[in-house]
């Protein structure tokens, strides 16, 4: 058994994890203790060592770390750290538990701003009371499995990796360790990374479109398995739950699909704030299954639906496609005040199995707009 698929130093979840680590899909994962790839650090450690160096604190979502919308002076290191949280979670408001797996302790994990052509560094932490192999892999990245394949760090290790920027846009990133990558990913292991133009977002007529405020909405969906009873099941451990898990995700249908870790995570007194006025970017991942956002009662006036800036924006969208493993962006003014769900279009998944939050939008009515002109009214 080669070093790539020691899963942890503890023992408990050997069998399930080396069984899962052998499956087909992991062959191309030849680097994953980075054994076989020759990095040349000299050759770039100059040109790094100019460029100035910005340390961001990450913020839980929905909020996004503050940023400027334009780049300000030369590309920049931009450095950050994300300490891997196993924690259970409660997903719903019946007390169905997942054991989670996280990125800084959220699902989805916190969202990163940096402008194209900065270079992320990202300490990536698995503290020694973790019980797994984790590491990242970042779609905005190039080579190395987008990372993954030089961040493997078993409980107890840290890694840094450094990329650089290229291309313009939304992106996600998840954990992706051999022969168990859509386990973490279903386990909430995902976030996303916007790459902002350096002179920042502009329309289809390239004029500049600046927003007042950005949330992000990470879409997750989990497969928590049933009891004969068709009760959802509680496990002491994550790797007492891997097998059941397992046969849950091969059904391809979740139990679950919410917004941001669970059912409600962003509706009533967590809804999203706006004002009638605000221009609001919308940033929605989904690592694994595809989703169709849709804000009741408004629209997409600016939409990015799978997320890369070098395109030109689709406009006044009712409902944009999000691939699974991608992430979108839309830009909207709010024209009303109110309660507005913003809900993935599969209207099962969003009433019935989470997928859906709120916007309460504070301001003036227009009745231009719309208006009563008969109230409903019986005879
Ligand atoms: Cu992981």
């Amino acid at each position: 058994m080669s070093e790539q698929f020691r899963l942890t130093r503890r023992s408990m979840l050997a069998g399930a994890a080396v069984a899962g680590a052998l499956a087909p899909v992991v062959t191309s994962v030849a680097h994953a203790e980075g054994g076989d790839i020759k990095t040349n650090p000299a050759a770039t450690a100059a040109n790094i060592a100019t460029l100035k160096r910005v340390k961001v604190d990450l913020v839980r979502p929905p909020f996004v770390h503050a940023h400027t919308q334009k780049a300000e002076g030369a590309p920049k290191v931009i450095e950050f750290k994300m300490t891997i949280q196993e924690k259970k979670i409660v997903v719903d408001d019946k007390g169905t538990e997942v054991h989670a797996m996280t990125f800084d302790g959220s699902v989805p994990g916190p969202m990163m701003v940096v402008h194209q052509d900065d270079y992320v560094e990202l300490t990536l932490v698995n503290p020694d009371t973790n019980e797994l192999q984790h590491n990242i892999d970042f779609h905005s990245a190039t080579g190395a499995l987008g990372g993954g394949a030089l961040t493997v760090v078993n409980p107890g290790e840290t890694a840094v990796l450094r990329f650089k920027a290229t291309k313009a846009g939304v992106f996600v990133y998840h954990c992706a360790p051999a022969g168990m990558v859509p386990w973490h990913v279903t386990s909430g292991m995902n976030g996303a990374i916007m790459v902002l133009p350096r002179d920042g977002l502009k329309d289809h007529k390239g004029h500049d479109l600046v927003y007042d405020k950005v949330y992000y909405v990470g879409e997750q969906d989990f497969y928590v398995p049933k009891d004969e009873n068709g009760q959802f099941k509680k496990y002491e451990s994550a790797g007492e739950a891997y097998p059941d898990v397992l046969e849950a995700m091969k059904t391809l249908t979740p139990t679950h699909v919410v917004f941001n870790g669970a059912v409600g995570a962003l509706t009533g007194e967590n809804a999203l704030q706006a004002k009638v006025g605000d221009r609001v970017l919308i940033l929605h991942s989904q690592a694994n299954r595809d989703t169709r956002p849709h804000l009741i009662g408004g629209h997409g006036d600016y939409v990015w639906a799978t997320g890369k800036f070098a395109n030109p924006p689709e406009l006044d969208q009712e409902t944009w496609f999000i691939p699974g493993g991608a992430a979108g962006a839309a830009y909207y003014t709010f024209q009303q005040p109110g309660i507005y769900a913003y809900v993935n279009h599969n209207l099962i998944e969003a009433f019935e199995l989470g997928a859906a939050g709120h916007f309460k939008v504070t301001g003036d009515w227009n009745d231009d707009l719309m208006t009563a002109v008969v109230s409903p009214t019986s005879g």
